[in-house]
């Protein structure tokens, strides 16, 4: 089928030019030596029947996926409702990153620390040159040169990834900025991470291809010293676009660790108040926390704007002044699509009009997709993730509750146009949440950067009956970073302190803070409306910054005083006011017991200003208690 896609003025260039893609297995002359010979080893091991050096235009892009509509692994949504857009049907069992299958290969066990699956690298490597001997063969391996970061930004990093995934190859070209103009910036000087990816499925011996090809056998590994990524038997999200999980924060924290900046799993917000004074925010929250709505926040209060930078991801890097500044380093969105609709997040419903893949959600009778949560109305009927048909009293989900879509960030409504700013903007407040029914208050100040870095090693939420384990018990997530930390846990934080005595000498370190949407009452109830009504806490943040709100001191930091917040028409009543931000010395004292037995967990690592932290926090709610 021919397609003429409808395309507004925000649509990225994707489908526009035609195709003329390089099907042989020569460089293009532009490829930096290093780069080729690289290539020819990998090639040389994994044994593919072709070598495609991707240029990452629209042209390529328009073939690839129209070969992938010829071979089952896309179905093409209907243009008159999802323009140039897909749905990808997932192999069942590879739907989601596999942390057990996640490894930091460092030479030494103690620099991956007690939250990592470490590996022996000269355990790994010979494991990991067997899985990919001949890997490729009967396929095409895609060599992908892509940015992290505007290209040419001093904030940002080069890498090449091959594949003989062709959905890796078309979701990388939405995810970063990927093809030739990446691949000039290889020079022979220029620093660059290489990141190996097979979905392990050789077709051998008369073998046909599925829509879908994986192994059961996965690895994903990491080598922090050379930095160097081999994923081997996935295709889904973080395990096969290593640009992202893999790249843009395991590798990421061990380089920003060495040069002195941080890569880290946050979001970026740009945030303009009623006086139109600019400000940014980078937060960072564990998965299920909503995220994605956060950075696409419409506020609900009168002349504040909330402006879309990043939504997972920020480089933070001290200028020339001092000055912390953040580039996104990605160029979409791989967004989790149940949840999503117009009440939760309409930005994000808006972002996907067209040009974008879908993974593992329902397909309409009309050729459009659903999910969960995008209609309070649901569809009659219609053909659930694994291909089977379903209806509302099939007692199954539609959408695989870790369903995707994956679209340019370039297309959202929301983004602001400093976004791709290659120098970055300034960051003026840094945020930590989770998901705690209880304990933890709707926001407080950090007292300083020591006692922000404590409350972001201490992130934690609590399990939902979706995730394995008990119910209520604490998942800890220090800074959202524990599957992300590429080092020790315990040395990260010391290199969090290290900056903020760098940002702290040039009086310019961010504030930092602490929010939780999700305080229940003792009756089971949300004690916060959340959603777009989160701005009311963002705009007592950046007044905070401001020097215009006041603060009360609670052992846990400084909330807001009474009447501190607008809560005009929320509802909220003066007893769940004052819950949102009741301290329990009791329960605090409880949760300080588990956090020291956590921190015991990292030895002489960890940093003693957070042992001093702990017990200051101690200190103070031992007052509180006897008051
Ligand atoms: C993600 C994650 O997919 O954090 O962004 O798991
Ligand atoms: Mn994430």
């Amino acid at each position: 089928m021919t397609l003429t896609p409808t395309r507004s003025s925000s649509a990225p260039a994707k489908a526009l030019a035609a195709p003329h893609p390089r099907e042989d297995n020569s460089p293009p002359a532009s490829a930096d030596a290093r780069v080729v010979a690289w290539v020819e080893s990998i090639a040389a091991l994994t044994k593919p029947d072709s070598v495609v050096w991707c240029d990452g235009s629209a042209g390529e892009y328009d073939r690839l996926t129209r070969a992938m509509v010829d071979s089952g692994t896309l179905i093409r949504l209907n243009p008159e409702h999802r323009p140039y857009s897909f749905l990808a049907r997932s192999d069942p069992s590879d739907v989601a990153r596999v942390e057990a299958r996640t490894f930091i290969c460092s030479e030494h066990e103690d620099d991956a620390g007690p939250t990592n699956n470490w590996r022996d690298p000269a355990e790994m490597r010979p494991v990991l040159a067997k899985l990919f001997d001949g890997s490729m063969r009967g396929r095409t391996m895609y060599v992908i040169p892509f940015s992290m970061g505007p290209l040419g930004s001093p904030l940002a990093k080069l890498g090449v990834q091959v594949t003989d995934s062709p959905y890796v190859v078309a979701s990388m070209g939405i995810m970063t900025r990927m093809g030739t103009a990446a691949l000039e910036l290889i020079t022979a000087d220029t620093e660059w991470v290489p990141a190996v990816h097979s979905v392990g499925a050789p077709l051998v011996d008369g073998a046909v291809d599925v829509p879908w090809p994986c192994n059961e056998t996965k690895y994903i590994s990491h080598f922090p010293e050379t930095r160097e990524i081999w994923s081997f038997g996935s295709a889904y999200g973080g395990n096969a676009l290593l640009a992202k999980k893999s790249f843009a924060l395991r590798i990421a924290s061990v380089i920003a660790r060495d040069e002195g900046w941080l890569a880290e799993h946050m979001l970026i917000l740009k945030v303009t108040n009623p006086r139109g004074r600019v400000f940014h925010v980078a937060a960072a929250f564990p998965s299920a926390c909503g995220k994605t709505n956060l950075a696409m926040l419409t506020p609900s209060i009168p002349g504040w704007t909330v402006e879309t930078i990043g939504d997972d991801i920020a480089w933070l890097k001290p200028d020339a002044d001092g000055r912390l500044r953040a580039i996104n380093p990605e160029a979409g969105f791989f967004g989790v699509a149940p949840g999503t609709g117009p009440s939760t997040n309409a930005t994000a419903v808006d972002t996907l009009w067209g040009n974008a893949i879908f993974t593992n959600v329902a397909l309409r009778d009309d050729g459009d997709v659903w999910w969960e949560g995008l209609t309070d109305k649901i569809p009659e009927h219609l053909v659930d993730w694994q291909g089977n048909d379903w209806t509302a009293s099939s007692g199954s989900l539609a959408a695989h509750p870790n369903s995707r879509f994956t679209v340019a960030a370039a297309q959202c409504p929301s983004i602001s146009s400093d976004w791709d700013d290659p120098h970055g903007v300034v960051i003026d407040a840094i945020i930590f949440g989770g998901r705690r029914a209880s304990n933890v208050p709707l926001v407080v100040e950090a007292r300083d950067w020591e006692h922000g870095v404590y409350i972001g090693a201490t992130v934690s939420s609590e399990r939902t009956a979706a995730a394995e384990g008990t119910v209520g018990e604490l998942r800890r997530d220090p800074f959202a970073m524990m599957p992300f930390c590429g080092y020790n846990m315990a040395d990260y934080w010391s290199h969090w302190l290290e900056m903020g005595a760098k940002l702290r000498a040039t009086g310019t370190a961010p504030r930092i803070f602490q929010v939780n949407w999700f305080r229940k009452s003792n009756d089971g109830s949300f004690l916060w409306p959340g959603f777009a009504e989160n701005s009311r806490v963002l705009a007592w943040i950046l007044d905070r910054v401001d020097g215009r709100a006041a603060g009360a001191d609670t052992p846990l930091g400084w909330k807001p005083v009474a009447d501190g917040i607008d809560t005009e028409g929320l509802g909220v009543t003066a007893s769940q006011w004052e819950q949102l931000f009741a301290v329990d010395p009791e329960a605090w004292l409880a949760e300080l017991e588990s956090t020291e037995e956590f921190f015991a967990g990292f030895g002489d690592r960890l940093p003693e200003a957070l042992t001093a932290q702990l017990a200051d926090i101690r200190r103070r709610l031992k007052l509180a208690r006897e008051n």
